[in-house]
């Protein structure tokens, strides 16, 4: 058990409550001080707390739940824009830290579909996971009420909207078991800003994640209507999202109208399971509409 103690409030953690674990609370048990000239309160605003033991008492069949697990820190984050250094790798550092000052919450700049987005291990090639609910905590110091509105995805799945309450730092949204390989929170018009997200499943339904490697890396790479020469920029290793990383390729115009390519060269023979296009996040995200993707010998001028 975990316990923490704020302004003159007293909160014990169950094994995984964080996780969303749910006991059949049947008693619980307040020893008072004997000189005791306190009050005894599980939430008390203006008076001080003090307690010398907490006893919770739960019937034999509730207190083994199922084990629960959170599978988002393996994963990969994005999120549409980074502001003050507000990385959205943050919320998924495994620190619950609830103030800015921790540097472990995520924080994007104003806007319209604003999105952050955990894309869970294994989903290169296609690994899906049972999601029973998502925890997030939100910001304790300062703008909590950003996360009003905030919709809470599993894939194309809502599993639900965030109405912002006051005193409220951590949010359990449902998902049902809902499967899927991403999971993604969005706002359509403001920042989004979380300090941690969990992504709660049942220890027992991890799903297997095959070995699998991306042969693309470091190879040969060319791109038409080029001027930059910049082709190895999409297979340097570097998944960032942003221009200015120096890690995303551009190609001129092409002006005879018969659109432009990008190839990697792979070893002859080689058997492809998925392919993998990480798009531009900070502009221009769009021009990745109507890209067609090749496997094969398929011949290209130039
Ligand atoms: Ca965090």
């Amino acid at each position: 058990m975990t316990k923490s103690q704020t302004m003159n409030t007293w909160t014990l953690w169950l094994p995984g409550g964080r996780l969303g674990v749910m006991y059949g609370v049947k008693s619980v048990v307040i020893f008072n001080r004997k000189d005791c000239w306190g009050w005894i309160t599980v939430r008390q605003e203006k008076r001080a707390l003090t307690l010398c033991e907490v006893e919770v008492y739960v019937q034999e069949q509730d207190s083994t739940p199922e084990p629960l697990i959170n599978v988002a820190p393996a994963g990969r984050a994005y999120q549409t824009s980074t502001s003050l250094g507000g990385e959205a790798s943050r919320a998924i550092d495994g620190l619950t830290f609830t103030h800015w000052k921790g540097d472990s919450c995520t924080l994007t700049q104003p806007g319209n579909k604003t999105q952050w987005r955990v894309d869970l291990e294994g989903w290169e090639v296609g690994v899906k996971y049972p999601v029973e609910r998502v925890v997030m905590y939100n910001r304790a110091d300062s703008k909590q009420e950003r996360i009003n509105n905030t919709a809470v995805w599993v894939g194309d799945f809502l599993c639900g909207t965030i109405t912002y309450k006051e005193g409220e730092n951590m949010y359990f949204v449902e998902c049902g078991g809902r499967r899927g390989s991403t999971v993604s929170l969005t706002l359509d018009q403001g920042i989004l800003s979380v300090c941690e997200v969990q992504v709660v499943m049942k220890s027992r339904n991890i799903p297997r994640i095959p070995t699998y490697t991306n042969v693309a890396l470091g190879r040969e790479a060319s791109q038409g209507h080029n001027s930059a020469k910049n082709a190895g920029r999409a297979v340097d290793g570097n998944t960032s999202g942003k221009i200015r990383s120096n890690s995303c390729t551009w190609s001129e115009t092409s002006n005879s109208g018969d659109g432009t390519w990008w190839r990697v060269k792979l070893d002859q023979g080689t058997v492809v399971r998925s392919v993998v296009i990480v798009n531009r996040m900070d502009a221009f995200s769009q021009r990745i509409n109507g890209v067609q993707v090749w496997v094969g010998d398929v011949e290209r001028s130039g």
